[in-house]
């Protein structure tokens, strides 16, 4: 189990006793060892063996038991229990956004609700409606929560299915058998969400069962759901599956171009080598067109392509990157040699939008500008909550002024290894579009993000005008996630992007692709109009931790998906560049 895996646990175990009215602070002890263990900078495996949990805030003797039982068997008996003791659509009912441990367990224990079916159906007779706390509007709401659920689920988070990849195919890679290996389908095209996991392995015919026998005899798989010579499909610990197709090496670059997909950039393809060279095209090469499906797979393609490089030659095409092949318009741009050379995770010298202790963060300024540091960064912007955001502990002015004096200090440090800490905040819009603080305090700052956290409900030309005007204040720098959406959990509110974009444009603003894999805002797809316009990109990871810092290569993923080359990313300009462009 990594990290991530025990922190989920412990979050779950908090809900649980929420769930069962158990003390308050003992509940909160659980989520707050989740957050610890989900920010820790250090590898877990380490800090049990030296016998150094207990050095992490919060964290006494018993949890950190718990911690190490979790992490060295893979089980927590105390966990175990209370799971079994609750009802298990109790838990289900938990995944609806909105719908947290508090509501479940009035309703439970009200209306004997313990099913998502059940609370459907309870909400349908408006019998949610008349309990204490709730009302027409929340069970309205309740009932879009259990559509969303629906809709979302079977797909995963961008990370998620990220770093349950990494240790298959590095297995895959040192497995004897395998000549080739890769990812494919949406997690290599960089999606916002995912699917299933799919790989690709090309090896001699012999081979294959060796190959698939020991994918799916993999500790950490929870079932095997089909396995043939080729192929197989499991079930991994966290509910995502994981597709595997093993080809000979000769069809490794067709097999890889089609299970990479999309189907829709597939398609154009198939169209386009019919189209240009009277060829059929499939998983496992070129026929000529007419003849079966299965040609190509016993005949061997009429064109040889080693690599996919090789193969978009073959159709007459550069070669395109696997984040564009959405059917976007990277057809026609890689035949008339007009892709763009995108931006990589080697092309950034720093970020903007992170958090500290002062706000919700669980890391000193000077540790996460230190962590900025030892990536190889150049520079780190802060920008904590502003002072509506009291759950956030959002600064007012007074903290301000003590946050920039402490800023200012760490600098003169640091400027001796040629890094700077940015002084920024993360200012709310208000609902009517004004700012948290006045132009005074906004002054005080080297750059402002604005954001919307509240107020999520109104129109879409009200939302519209409101970060219109936000963006058209002349202290704003940059406007952070843009539409708020929280992926699988809730959409974004109600907004016309292609005006804030315009806005955006006019007003000479950057708008934040917020690299945080709930997030991913702005949408890949809005991006490359957005830099049509000339806007810039900032790739934030809204880092609450150390580890949260490697958003950026999901920001980046992102980025190249909109079609964004270095130029369009001020992340990529020197500490020179930025402090010129934040220069006002
Ligand atoms: P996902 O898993 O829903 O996030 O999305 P993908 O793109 O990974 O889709 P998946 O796993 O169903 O299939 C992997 C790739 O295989 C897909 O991107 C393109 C290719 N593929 C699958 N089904 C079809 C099909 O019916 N036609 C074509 N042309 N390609 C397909
Ligand atoms: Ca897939
Ligand atoms: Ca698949
Ligand atoms: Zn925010």
């Amino acid at each position: 189990m990594d990290k991530k895996e025990v922190a989920a646990v412990f979050e779950e175990i908090g809900a649980l006793l929420e769930l069962k009215g158990d003390n308050p602070f003992r509940v909160r002890a659980y989520y707050n060892a989740a957050r610890m263990v989900d920010g820790l900078p250090e590898d877990l495996g380490t800090l049990i063996k030296e016998e150094r949990l207990t050095d992490i805030k919060g964290i006494g003797k018993d949890l950190a038991a718990k911690i190490t039982e979790l992490y060295t068997t893979n089980k927590l008996g105390f966990y175990e229990e209370l799971r079994s003791s609750m009802p298990q659509g109790l838990l289900e009912m938990l995944k609806i956004p909105g719908f947290g441990p508090k509501r479940a367990k009035v309703v439970y224990d009200k209306l004997k609700v313990d099913s998502v079916d059940k609370l459907e159906a309870a909400c349908k007779a408006g019998k949610i409606a008349a309990l204490d706390g709730f009302g027409e509007k929340s069970q309205q709401k309740i009932l879009e929560g259990i559509a969303l659920v629906r809709q979302f689920s079977g797909r995963h988070l961008y990370d998620k299915a990220y770093a349950a990849a990494q240790p298959i195919i590095e297995a895959l890679r040192s497995h004897e058998g395998v000549i080739r290996c890769s990812i494919g389908g949406s997690l290599r095209r960089c999606r916002e969400t995912i699917g299933d996991i799919d790989f690709l392995v090309s090896a001699k015919p012999k081979d294959a069962a060796a190959i698939i026998e020991d994918f799916t005899e993999r500790p950490g798989i929870l079932s095997v759901t089909a396995k043939g010579e080729t192929k197989a499909s499991v079930v991994l610990r966290g509910g995502i599956q994981a597709d595997l197709r093993v080809v000979t090496d000769d069809q490794y670059a067709f097999a890889l171009n089609y299970f990479t997909g999309s189907k829709e950039h597939n398609i154009a393809l198939r169209a386009r080598a019919l189209k240009l060279k009277n060829l059929s095209l499939n998983e496992y090469g070129f026929s000529p067109a007419g003849e079966k499906e299965k040609s190509a797979k016993e005949l061997g393609s009429s064109i040889k392509c080693k690599t996919e490089e090789d193969f978009y030659k073959a159709l007459e095409l550069d070669y395109v990157q696997p984040e564009l092949r959405e059917d976007m318009g990277e057809i026609e741009a890689a035949e008339e040699g007009k892709l763009p050379k995108l931006v990589e995770l080697s092309n950034l010298r720093g970020t903007f939008h992170c958090h500290s202790t002062w706000s919700d963060g669980i890391e000193s300024v000077e540790a996460m500008a230190q962590a900025a540091l030892d990536l190889g960064l150049e520079y780190l912007g802060i920008a904590d909550h502003s002072k509506s955001e009291h759950q956030a502990n959002g600064l007012d002015e007074k903290r301000v002024r003590l946050q920039a004096a402490e800023v200012k200090k760490l600098n003169v440090k640091f400027a001796k290894e040629g890094f700077r800490i940015f002084f920024g905040t993360e200012c709310d819009i208000l609902a009517d579009g004004s700012l948290d603080f006045d132009d005074k305090t906004l002054a005080l700052f080297d750059y402002v993000v604005a954001s919307v956290h509240q107020g999520f409900t109104m129109n879409t030309e009200k939302m519209t005008k409101r970060i219109c005007k936000a963006l058209a204040h002349p202290l704003v720098t940059m406007l952070g996630h843009p539409t708020g959406r929280l992926l699988l959990e809730r959409e974004g509110y109600a907004v016309n992007m292609p005006q804030v974009i315009a806005a955006a444009a006019k007003h000479n603003k950057i708008i934040e692709i917020n690299a945080h894999p709930y997030r991913l805002d702005m949408d890949w797809r809005l991006w490359k109009h957005a830099k049509e316009l000339g806007v810039k990109c900032a790739i934030n990871p809204d880092a609450h931790n150390i580890p949260d810092l490697q958003f950026l290569g999901v920001g980046i993923g992102i980025a190249r998906k909109g079609w964004l080359t270095k130029a369009d990313v001020i992340n990529c300009l020197t500490l020179k560049g930025v402090e010129k462009a934040l220069r006002r």
